[in-house]
């Protein structure tokens, strides 16, 4: 039987890449501190309070990979000042940099997003995070995203714990289908990250269960040259962004994207001026 490897919260980064070069996702124990979950946790009971389940798109695909009892939200800085430090965590950046900053000067974030499974809810179809730039998700690839589902509640398989495929980054046919035994749930207590690739075939897991609802948050990191699929700036207070450290404004989009060091390209631009420079950030 296939099993995800455990390793503990202050793990060497080393170890981490070793087990995510080998099977795409490595779940780390204990990755936040008691505080700072139950200060996360205590913001978005609030928050989800105020969304209904499933997706208001006309679009059936969405509403789908959504799921029906499913409720899903994104500005979580503007929500939770505890989001901020889930966000700079140290080890989640340490894999960030040894995967992504081969192929990029710099990276955003990607979207960081509850995923609250309410009981009842269907498993979600298995799938690649990479998919959403299709033309890079491919066996000969190189990585594009990379992600932790946070456990904010604790994650048992009634309760729809991510179903993952280890291994199945390093497939040659990424059109390939798992067998129902290489399939794992990523089982983990409240706290604790599953970190995994855009290449890791993985998707939430049924509910079972009659009344309890599973607190996940997806935090994820991309190439600063891709489109994130959150529209970060977009959804936050302004005012409330200078107030937060450098480096997460970075990772929020208020910075350009330099390629290079040295070199005079630049993305993301507000009158063609870094965008703390033009909006007055600094
Ligand atoms: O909620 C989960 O466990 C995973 C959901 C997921 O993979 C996604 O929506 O991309
Ligand atoms: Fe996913």
């Amino acid at each position: 039987m296939t099993e995800l490897q455990h390793v503990a919260g202050d793990a060497p980064l080393e170890d981490i890449l070793e087990v995510l070069a080998r099977d795409g996702a490595v779940i780390v124990d204990q990755l936040l501190t008691q505080e700072l979950v139950d200060r996360f946790r205590g913001d978005m009971e609030i928050a989800a309070a105020t969304f209904a389940s499933g997706s208001r798109s006309d679009n059936p695909d969405v509403a789908h990979f959504w799921g029906n009892t499913t409720k899903r939200f994104t500005r979580l800085a503007a929500r939770s000042s505890a989001f901020t430090d889930i966000l700079l965590h140290p080890t989640l950046l340490g894999v960030a940099d040894a995967l992504l900053l081969p192929a990029c000067g710099d990276y955003w974030m990607n979207t960081g997003q509850m995923m609250i499974i309410g009981p009842g809810e269907k498993e979600q179809v298995l799938h690649r995070d990479a998919d959403n730039w299709r033309t890079m998700n491919r066996p000969d690839g190189f990585e594009v995203t990379v992600s932790c589902m946070f456990a904010i509640t604790d994650f048992t398989s009634d309760v729809g714990a991510t179903r993952v495929v280890p291994g199945s980054n390093t497939w040659s046919d990424f059109s390939a289908r798992p067998a129902r035994a290489d399939i794992v749930a990523a089982e983990m207590a409240a706290g604790s990250g599953m970190i995994y690739t855009g290449r890791a075939l993985h998707g939430a897991g049924a509910n079972i269960t009659d009344h309890q609802w599973r607190f996940g948050m997806h935090l994820s990191y991309v190439l600063g040259w891709l489109t994130p699929e959150e529209a970060s700036p977009l959804g936050a207070d302004w005012d409330a962004v200078r107030e937060l450290p450098e480096r997460a404004q970075r990772l929020l989009g208020w910075r350009c994207y330099n390629a290079t060091a040295g070199d005079s390209t630049r993305l993301w631009t507000v009158d063609y001026e870094d965008v703390d420079v033009a909006l007055g950030l600094r």
